[in-house]
């Protein structure tokens, strides 16, 4: 595993050289500075797991034969573009949600001298899945099989962005419209399909596949997605920011996160009236009472319980595939998220 993180490190730095020589510019030394920069610091951070997955899979699709060295590149070549796609992502849903901290550090558009120019990097981050899957994979024959897969992942995860945000933001706050259903909907497309299916996506593309065939790998995909963002919401009440590496926002943000759905199922009609009262301001001594209100009504065990549950649903999802590398390929990706505490 240290060697097959290692390895992928050094593909980033092939990729990071790429960019930063990319002909269709004139660089200055100025601007390969900024670039340069804010390539490792939104880049390079992350707990690296979805852009792993990709190779990963692949060894298991390739039932645990050695790559040869051309392979295990390409597999970290495409591995960096989710990574680069989750950097992307992440800057500008940070000025969006108004978060302070992101892997244990600064937002990257609340670094001085930043600030809204963040908005161009999280374009110029985008641009670059596109020129990194030019320059290593146009001879491939899945090539634009690839470029459509990233197109249709990335307007999927707007989209649920946007249902996200509108949910937030429609007038009047009101928890009234928040339900299982449409927080299901908002996770399914913001997290699901980068997060989860995406990377066993790519892999089975560079393994030959075609992907009107996996349909069923696609739905399990899904489920353990939504388990995923449903863990996300959780972490962000309940876990150590130092831990987790971001500060939580998703009470002050008024989001239909999972947590206040299941509060609205269980609070008296006391605590619903104290919920209505705090969910959605900014001023600390309300989200304290919000998250006071989670304590009494134990959504820790509530949470706990539905953990358990999902593990076992989807482990029956997977046992019940017929092809024994697919089932390895999707028990690994479960084997990471179980339990995460970030
Ligand atoms: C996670 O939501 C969703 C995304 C990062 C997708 C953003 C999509 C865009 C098109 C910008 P979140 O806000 O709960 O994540 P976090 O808790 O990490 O801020
Ligand atoms: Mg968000
Ligand atoms: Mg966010
Ligand atoms: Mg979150």
């Amino acid at each position: 595993m240290a060697d097959l993180k290692s390895t992928f490190l050094d593909v980033y730095s092939i990729l990071k050289s790429d960019l930063l020589q990319d002909p269709s510019f004139e660089f200055t030394h100025e601007s390969r500075q900024w670039l340069e920069r804010m390539l490792d610091y939104n880049v390079r951070g992350g707990k690296l797991n979805r852009g792993l997955s990709v190779v990963d899979s692949y060894k298991l699709l390739k039932q645990g034969q050695d790559l040869t060295d051309k392979e295990s590149f390409l597999a970290c070549a495409l591995g960096w573009c989710i990574e680069w796609l989750q950097a992307y992502f992440l800057v500008l849903d940070d000025i969006m949600d108004n978060s302070v901290t992101r892997r244990g550090q600064p937002c990257w558009f609340r670094q001085p001298k930043v600030g809204m120019i963040a908005i161009n990097d999280g374009i110029l981050l985008r641009n670059h899945i596109h020129r990194i899957l030019k320059k290593h994979f146009k001879g491939m024959p899945y090539y634009v099989d690839l470029v459509d897969l990233f197109n249709e992942v990335e307007f999927q995860t707007a989209c649920g962005q946007m249902i996200d945000l509108i949910t937030t933001f429609d007038g009047e706050k009101d928890l009234s419209k928040y339900s299982l259903q449409i927080h299901r909907r908002i996770v399914q497309y913001k997290t699901a399909y980068y997060s989860f299916y995406l990377p066993v996506a790519c892999a089975l593309l560079m393994a030959g596949e075609n992907l009107e065939s996996h349909t069923d790998v696609k739905d399990v995909l899904i489920d353990m997605g939504i388990y995923f963002q449903v863990q996300d919401d959780y972490l962000d009440c309940f876990a150590d920011p130092e831990t987790l590496g971001k500060i939580g926002t998703d009470i002050e943000d008024f989001k239909c996160s999972w947590l206040v759905v299941k509060a609205l199922e269980r609070c008296s009609e006391e605590q619903t009236k104290i919920l209505y009262e705090n969910y959605g301001k900014i001023e600390p001594s309300n989200v304290a009472k919000v998250k006071a209100l989670y304590k009494e009504i134990d959504l820790e065990a509530v949470f706990m319980e539905y953990e358990r549950e999902s593990y076992e649903k989807l482990t029956k999802l997977i046992e019940a595939h017929q092809s024994k590398e697919i089932q390895a390929v999707l028990k690994s990706f479960l084997g990471k998220i179980y339990k995460r505490q970030k």
